[in-house]
């Protein structure tokens, strides 16, 4: 849709795990639609969130944190954050206040020394800050040559609307590229998936790797509309790690399960049916047809 005067523009959210992009991402919206968890390397896929005026669009593109790649799996969310970044109005750099900017932060750096894209550096968690901290990673950020800095806090929303203002003077004449009424271009399918990976994660912390994929096997709504079946298969890497998701009597998994059926209800607006499996794939993080069947394809 074309309408006089209207503005629109792409931004691409980077930088290290764990600063809080899919928390930022999800600020923006003000809706859920990325995962968000304290471990590093949440994120996997490339994220869209869409924010909607009435005088303009912004589109976000939420990325996994940048690191060295040590697997196919890895390589693949590098590649998802580097090509996110292309053709973008400018380029959200997050960094961390409680950490500063760190050793990992200089190859991110690197990276965006040779974007095309405007970079506009986020100083985040702003909130759980000391002075002395904020002190830090401001010059450490200055000291790297950004000088298109601000310090918000993804959690509690501070300076939110003065970066909404600030990305406001990126945005160029252009199409309302989403209905006003889409936060995201995510299939529902892939959400209900995060959600599961999302509750495993949080629910079982340092007991299993990073090791787990999530693949919704089949959603079905009941010919009276009034519930809504998943089936969905939590991928693991050892037998051992498949003992403890299903837990002591299948106590685990109940709650996994429990936990993820009603952030799906809340996200369909429908009763859930919620069948998990669990299936053992050794190193199913190196292997191509795997990572295509959970949804991390190469465009
Ligand atoms: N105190 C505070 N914590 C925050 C803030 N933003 C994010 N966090 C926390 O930081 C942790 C990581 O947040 P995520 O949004 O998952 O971080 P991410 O950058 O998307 O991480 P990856 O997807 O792994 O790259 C979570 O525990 C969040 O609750 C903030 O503004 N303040
Ligand atoms: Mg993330």
């Amino acid at each position: 849709m074309m309408q006089e005067g209207y503005k629109s523009g792409f931004f691409s959210i980077v930088g290290c795990p764990n600063v809080g992009k899919s928390t930022l991402i999800n600020a923006l919206v003000g809706q859920k639609i990325a995962i968000v968890t304290d471990r590093a390397q949440t994120t996997r896929n490339r994220i869209t969130g869409v924010l909607t005026r009435k005088q303009y669009q912004m589109i976000f593109l939420d990325t996994p944190g940048m690191t060295h790649p040590r697997s196919k799996l890895g390589a693949y969310m590098q590649k998802v954050a580097e090509d996110s970044s292309k053709d973008t109005e400018a380029i959200l750099f997050v960094v961390d206040a409680l950490k500063g900017v760190m050793e990992r932060d200089r190859d991110v750096i690197a990276f965006l020394k040779n974007a095309r894209s405007p970079v506009i550096v986020l100083i985040n968690k702003c909130d759980a800050a000391s002075a002395e901290q904020m002190e830090a990673v401001r010059s450490a950020v200055a000291e790297a040559g950004f000088s298109n800095v601000l310090a918000i806090s993804a959690k509690t929303g501070e300076n939110l609307d003065q970066l909404e203002r600030l990305l406001y003077g990126y945005l160029t004449e252009g199409p309302q590229y989403y209905p006003e009424d889409m936060v995201t271009d995510q299939p529902e399918r892939l959400i209900c998936a995060e959600m599961i990976r999302e509750k495993t994660l949080e629910l079982l912390r340092e007991e299993i790797p990073h090791g787990i994929g999530v693949a919704i096997d089949k959603m079905e709504l009941r010919k009276d509309g009034t519930l809504m079946d998943v089936w969905a298969t939590i991928y693991c890497e050892r037998e051992s790690h498949k003992g403890i998701i299903i837990g002591r009597g299948g106590k685990m998994l109940k709650r996994i399960g429990s936990e993820a059926r009603k952030d799906i209800e809340w996200l369909l607006d429908v009763q859930v049916n919620l069948q998990l499996w669990i299936k053992v794939k050794e190193d199913w993080r190196n292997r191509q047809q795997m990572l295509n069947e959970l949804g991390y394809r190469d465009e």
